[in-house]
């Protein structure tokens, strides 16, 4: 049984990440051929304590004929920090972009909510279909929106990346969210293979998760709890594994 089918670590975490939760697997379920995806078995649920304080990490993956990997992983630290981190890794026959979400939050507050479809092809730009269906979503007015670091430029122009300020603003992320997923779906069953692109596309994936691996937060979080060979295993096998 996987570790998330006892609902205990999502039921207790903030509601946003809650429901990002429950909405990303729900679109993921309606419109993917899903089947299981096997993490190396010790680190699938992980416990670590961080200054005193318990660190859970439950992750949930699966592969489809599309994607190699589709992960979603909720960690909490004590009481203090919730985090959702979500990347959808297409195989490389497909040209298709990165979907990648991550919220972190601690105390009833999200201090960082992002979301993108990052272009992976040698050009760095987004598929046209991509482009005119993000162009096309309502405009969405955010009252913290927040800089991204030098690695971030490995996101698009669609990136959107804030600090909810209230209920509605949580609700427009999630809104956001799943049009982004639901585009990706949308398009990722309806292209076919081009393994001519292959080598490219991994070339980009390999890229985008270099680029993630230079999170210093993340990578903090990581080292403080479980030191910094297993952070730096972590982070390459289970976050960001390139292959
Ligand atoms: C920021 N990520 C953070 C922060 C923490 C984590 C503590 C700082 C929060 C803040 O500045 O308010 C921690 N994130 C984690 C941990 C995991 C995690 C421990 O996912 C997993 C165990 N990060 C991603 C993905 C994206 C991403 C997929 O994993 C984007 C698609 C982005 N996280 C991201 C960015 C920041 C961040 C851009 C801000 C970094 C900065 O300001 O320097």
């Amino acid at each position: 049984m996987s570790p998330l089918s006892t609902p205990s670590l999502r039921e207790q975490q903030h509601p946003l990440i809650r429901n990002l939760a429950d909405t990303i697997e729900a679109v993921w379920h309606r419109h993917l051929t899903l089947s299981p995806y096997h993490l190396p078995d010790d680190l699938g649920y992980v416990e670590g304590r961080m200054e005193g304080e318990k660190l859970i990490i439950e992750n949930r993956c699966y592969q489809t004929p599309q994607f190699r990997k589709l992960h979603l992983e909720l960690a909490r630290v004590g009481t203090m920090l919730d985090i959702l981190h979500c990347v959808m890794f297409p195989r490389s026959d497909y040209a298709l972009p990165m979907f990648g979400c991550d919220l972190v939050g601690g105390r009833g507050q999200i201090s960082a909510a992002i979301v993108d479809l990052s272009p992976t092809n040698s050009a760095r730009q987004l598929p046209e279909e991509y482009r005119l269906s993000l162009e096309a979503l309502p405009s969405a007015s955010f009252s913290q929106r927040r800089e991204l670091p030098a690695w971030g430029e490995i996101f698009s122009p669609f990136c959107l990346f804030v600090r909810p300020g209230d209920p509605q603003e949580e609700a427009l992320f999630l809104s956001r969210v799943e049009a982004y997923l639901e585009l990706h779906c949308q398009r990722a069953i309806a292209t076919q293979p081009t393994p001519e692109t292959a080598a490219e596309i991994l070339e980009g994936q390999r890229y985008y998760c270099r680029r993630q691996q230079e999170n210093d937060k993340t990578r903090r979080v990581l080292e403080k709890a479980f030191g910094e060979v297993w952070a730096e295993r972590y982070m390459t096998t289970v976050l960001f594994d390139v292959i």
